[in-house]
């Protein structure tokens, strides 16, 4: 059997653990997160999206026929076939306006904070 502990030593091992978790929760909140816009019925949803700089957005299309999500200047995915996806990285702050190129009625908004 191992000796116990004395209680010092017990206090200063509780303490090194809860420094190392915390800076595990720290470390994760700074992850990028993944966020997903789908497309189907001809709109974007969610037809306002908000994510932190570094985010990953992926545009998914459930619809036939192939949809664009584009913000003139700042992200271009080109036609995204049925079925298929596009990921954008969001690496520019601010607020994007978007729309599909082949159907310029559907529109909405990315927020990179
Ligand atoms: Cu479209």
């Amino acid at each position: 059997m191992a000796e116990p502990l004395p209680a010092g030593r017990r206090g200063r091992i509780a303490a090194q653990a809860t420094a190392a978790l915390l800076a595990l929760a720290g470390a994760a909140q700074a992850v990028a997160a993944t966020r997903t816009v789908t497309i189907e019925g001809m709109q974007f949803a969610p037809s306002s999206l908000t994510v932190r700089r570094g985010d990953t957005v992926v545009w998914v299309n459930h619809d036939l026929v192939p949809h664009t999500a584009t913000a003139a200047g700042t992200f271009d995915s080109h036609a995204i076939a049925p079925n298929k996806s596009w990921t954008y990285v969001a690496s520019k702050a601010g607020r994007h306006d978007y729309v599909c190129t082949l159907h310029p009625t559907m529109k909405a908004t990315l927020v990179v904070e």
